[in-house]
């Protein structure tokens, strides 16, 4: 299966100033594009799996591919899934969940908390990686980070909410100031 790059369901300048055009264009259009492309150059030696990149990820280690390409899907197909969810995650007008934000009160104590130790994740990851709010087999809700492109699926775990700490989110307008991007990142997060 070949998967198309989907656009942003906003503008490129709609998250200004907290992630800047230039940014969003890169990201989206030359970073997003490249994993996509990477992963749809190794499902298309795999034509009997066609199920999401997904689903795939989800069973990862039991899929009848060699040993490389998995490591290539991990990494692309990862990224690929990884930033079609971050950008819907984002929003220029806040679309609160009430659902999700008491979950989140009754797990963590405050949204404040929960945007304490979600930043912290963010922060302290060394490296390229992602923040993430997921949830677990058993129901509950986790705050953690994952290297490279990871994604929770690879441990069974739904995200919900992620946060894009590569240098190549932010470096552009923040360079080092990866705490002060994070900080502006929540007023762009659509469901909380
Ligand atoms: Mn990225």
């Amino acid at each position: 299966m070949k998967y198309e790059l989907l656009p942003l369901p906003y503008g490129y300048d709609a998250l200004e100033p907290y992630l800047d055009k230039a940014t969003m264009e890169i990201h989206h259009g030359k970073h997003h594009q490249a994993y996509g492309d990477k992963m749809n150059g190794v499902l298309e030696k795999y034509p009997t799996l066609t199920e999401s990149p997904e689903e795939l990820m989800k069973k990862l280690n039991s899929l009848p591919m060699d040993e490389a390409d998995k490591k290539i899907f991990r990494n692309h197909g990862g990224g690929f899934i990884n930033h079609n969810f971050f950008w819907q995650v984002m929003n220029p007008v806040n679309q609160r969940d009430e659902n999700l934000v008491k979950e989140i009160e009754q797990t963590f104590g405050s949204i404040d908390e929960f945007k304490n130790k979600f930043s912290e994740a963010a922060k302290n990851h060394f490296g390229s990686g992602w923040a993430w709010l997921a949830r677990k087999a058993d129901g509950g809700l986790a705050v953690y980070s994952t290297p490279n492109q990871d994604s929770p699926l690879l441990s069974g775990d739904e995200p919900i909410l992620c946060l894009d700490v590569w240098e190549h989110a932010y470096y552009l307008k923040y360079q080092n100031r990866r705490a002060e991007f994070i900080e502006n990142w929540w007023k762009v997060v659509k469901i909380i």
